[in-house]
């Protein structure tokens, strides 16, 4: 891994780009936008997309992130990283097991889960990640057959998960001072900052508010 590399502990913003919400040949513009409102890290999120067309854009992602050492993670497909030197990859509650997807690496890579409860995040945390996600916080329609999660849990899950993790689902520029009065020190973003008008100014809006206590 990059030594310049930003540390995951020192991230807040996570931005992710979901195919879903941007097509892939604005990806990058967005991307960009992310980075210079003060997005920490970017994952790559395709559900649609042909491995090929993930490998594509990761490829170009890439050689955008790196120039500042922003880490770029991958959904779902630690394949990805063998053909592009992407920082980490991240997986769900059906994919790989942490090891086997740190395997299929090859490298030292981040490997962040998504957990949906308490006890997958202490799951997470044995499994050996590296982060976690932790939602949805909020009904959303990135992830719309999942059952909130609400902000009760976030304090009791930070005081239990010694990782760094990203609450996630739902949060919006409008909630998150209620996210972060519940406990959260990061949280993960999709389509609040990819339907923003500009995704710079978005991004700069929740840092602030994120770092605000630093
Ligand atoms: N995992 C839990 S909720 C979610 C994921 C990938 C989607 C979050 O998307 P949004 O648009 O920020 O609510």
């Amino acid at each position: 891994m990059n030594n310049t590399l930003r540390k995951l502990s020192d991230c807040r913003l996570y931005g992710i780009l979901d195919l879903s919400y941007v097509n892939t040949a604005d990806a990058i513009r967005a991307a960009e936008a992310m980075i210079d409102g003060g997005v920490d890290l970017i994952q790559l999120r395709g559900k649609q997309q042909s491995m090929d067309e993930l490998v594509d854009l990761a490829a170009q992602l890439h050689k955008v992130t790196s120039r500042f050492s922003t880490p770029l993670i991958v959904n779902d497909h630690p394949e990805i990283s063998a053909k592009v030197p992407v920082e980490g990859v991240h997986v769900g509650q059906s994919d790989d097991l942490i090891d086997v997807a740190r395997k299929k690496t090859g490298r030292n890579l981040f490997i962040g889960k998504s957990t949906h409860n308490f006890e997958q995040a202490l799951a997470a945390q044995h499994e050996g990640a590296d982060y976690i996600g932790f939602g949805p916080i909020f009904a959303t329609p990135t992830k719309p057959d999942y059952q909130p999660i609400g902000l009760k849990q976030i304090e009791s899950v930070h005081r239990n998960v010694a990782l760094p993790i990203f609450c996630i689902g739902g949060i919006k520029i409008d909630n998150l001072e209620q996210v972060i009065a519940a406990g959260a020190l990061r949280v993960a973003i999709v389509s609040g900052l990819l339907k923003a008008s500009d995704i710079a100014e978005y991004a700069r809006a929740c840092k602030k508010l994120l770092i605000a206590d630093l």
